[in-house]
């Protein structure tokens, strides 16, 4: 009975322990919780001063006059002509996405919550963390993001051109709703320049990103509706973009530039399929008159434009503007965006690149001219992460709204990961890599997407290499897949 009195008592002293212990839990809590809010110790990459880059503190890029550079034994000097119409040498390039326009699967890390919570693309990052504190961390980003060792790296791996993404809010003139940090990744731009001349690459600059956003995706920097010929600033918008490429064709066609920028993108991705493909062919004559206007007409007279086909398929624009100037299409080709694609086994993916990429780039370049692939990666799902959008699933295991699961078994987990990738799934990538480069080099040429990720390394060029399948020169590589396996990539079998 003692034992039963005097355990009572030592029962309710820990009841009242207990309290006390809640109550200073809840007190803690109640002190910790604002802070983390305020986030006073901001995990941003500028947390200790020895890791912020340095940045600009000028305004003027002085462009070079010396344009003899010559990346490599296959390709012209700068200052010779490039062949793109039909020239042996083909575009072997990659694209520096993630830079100048944020896309949050290549740079998961400034979609990071601590960063700015709720942030889904550029027009939500900049407007939660307002104009200062936008333009510090993307200059901070530009800054680091894009070095001159990338351009060393490229080159010493065979490539002769890259295509850089910019948005309109690059060249300034914004509404007052648009909140955009203007004109810094411009300075960027002309700097990035600046490394390819000097290492005799040349740069295809695109508009990635037009007012009011030609797809609704978040690599137009805003992802949602689509307010560019479609909705009730449409109009206006699709006019407004064309002051931009003005600027653009005026800029790339002065001497100092037009040697190293002999290429220009038009408009990246606008959703034909569902704007119209009527209005967006309209557009696009609108445009590319604009771009002409401002450079002439015929060699020497500024940059060669480029059309993308709008998802229409290339066999759209067959005869689309026949005769032209100085005119390319451009088509994005992926597997893991399409759920008939991805549900072949690797076999039927492998000769699908091979006939069908193959025989689309050769009957686009009878049909239209000249015609490149301007994107394209070895992924075959879509795993990577916030591919499909921040917060947003994956096809690949049935997470995406609408989607079911690849297969039975099939999960993200390992899928961003090279090290646990076995032999046989390496040299799937090996002769994807090889047989897609045969097909996109019966045209034009090609930009991989992208050359470098935070963590998904099938968007990678630079983990390809590194893990072996991609070559370390893309100019001397060995028979692909198509040739291996008699897959002809013109169309003839
Ligand atoms: C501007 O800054 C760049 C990069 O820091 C530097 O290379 C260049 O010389 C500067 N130009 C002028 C005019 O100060
Ligand atoms: C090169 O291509 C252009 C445009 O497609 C064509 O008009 C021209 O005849 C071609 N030149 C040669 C030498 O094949
Ligand atoms: C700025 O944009 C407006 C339309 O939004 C246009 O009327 C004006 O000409 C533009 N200004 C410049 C300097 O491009
Ligand atoms: C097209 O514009 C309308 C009207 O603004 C809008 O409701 C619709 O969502 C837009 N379509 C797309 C695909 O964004
Ligand atoms: C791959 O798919 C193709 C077409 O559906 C089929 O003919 C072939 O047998 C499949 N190969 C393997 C290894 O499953
Ligand atoms: C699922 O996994 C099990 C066990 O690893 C395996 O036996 C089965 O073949 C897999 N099913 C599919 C559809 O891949
Ligand atoms: C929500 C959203 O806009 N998601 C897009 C982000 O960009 C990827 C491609 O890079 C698209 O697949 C998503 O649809």
């Amino acid at each position: 009975m003692g034992t039963q009195n005097k355990s009572d008592r030592s029962c309710f002293r820990r009841y009242l322990c207990l309290i006390i212990l809640v109550v200073l839990v809840v007190i803690a809590a109640a002190v910790a919780i604002p802070l983390v809010l305020i986030k006073p110790w901001n995990k941003s990459k500028s947390s200790s001063p020895e890791e912020i880059p340095a940045v600009l503190n000028n305004n003027t890029i002085t462009p070079s006059s010396d344009d003899s550079a010559k990346v490599n034994s296959y390709t012209p000097a700068l200052n010779q002509p490039f062949d793109y119409a039909n020239g042996t040498v083909k575009m072997r390039g990659v694209n520096l996405g993630g830079w100048l326009v944020l896309e949050p699967f290549i740079t998961p890390s400034l979609f990071d919550p601590y960063i700015a919570s709720g942030a889904v693309d550029e027009w939500t990052l900049c407007t939660i963390l307002g104009p200062q504190a936008a333009a510090t961390l993307l200059e901070q980003h530009y800054a680091s993001w894009v070095t001159e060792d990338t351009f060393i790296k490229l080159k010493d791996l065979g490539l002769n051109h890259v295509r850089i993404p910019i948005g309109f809010w690059a060249m300034g003139n914004l509404t007052a709703d648009e909140p955009y940090v203007a004109d810094i990744s411009w300075k960027y731009l002309l700097r990035g320049i600046e490394w390819a001349r000097k290492y005799g690459m040349r740069v295809m600059v695109e508009l990635h990103g037009a007012p009011g956003s030609q797809n609704g995706w978040n690599h137009s920097g805003r992802s949602g509706q689509i307010d560019w010929i479609n909705g009730t600033m449409g109009p206006q918008n699709a006019l407004r973009t064309l002051p931009y490429l003005e600027k653009m064709a005026t800029f790339f066609s002065n001497p100092s530039y037009a040697h190293v920028n002999p290429i220009m993108g038009m408009l990246n991705e606008p959703a034909a399929y569902i704007i119209g493909a009527e209005k967006v062919m309209a557009w696009y004559k609108q445009a590319f008159a604009t771009v002409r206007a401002a450079t002439g007409t015929g060699e020497g007279h500024g940059p060669w434009a480029i059309i993308h086909d709008g998802f229409l398929g290339l066999e759209a624009w067959s005869g689309f503007m026949k005769g032209s100037d100085r005119l390319m299409l451009d088509a994005h080709q992926y597997i893991m965006f399409d759920e008939n694609l991805m549900s072949m086994n690797q076999t039927a993916q492998l000769k699908f690149a091979c006939q069908q990429w193959g025989a689309s780039s050769t009957t686009s370049t009878k049909n239209f001219g000249p015609t490149m692939v301007g994107e394209f990666s070895v992924a075959v799902n879509d795993c990577a992460t916030y591919l499909n959008g921040v917060g947003v699933g994956y096809r690949w295991d049935g997470t995406f709204p609408g989607s079911v699961a690849h297969s039975a078994n099939s999960t993200c987990t390992h899928e961003n990961d090279a090290s646990t990738y076995s032999t046989q799934y390496k040299q799937f990538l090996t002769d994807f890599f090889s047989a897609q480069l045969d097909a996109f080099e019966q045209g034009a040429g090609w930009f991989f997407w992208n050359f470098k990720t935070e963590s998904n390394p099938l968007w990678s060029y630079f983990d390809g290499v590194d893990n072996g399948w991609i070559p370390q020169d893309v100019n001397n590589r060995p028979p692909s897949y198509c040739t291996r396996m008699g897959l002809a990539v013109n169309g003839t079998n």
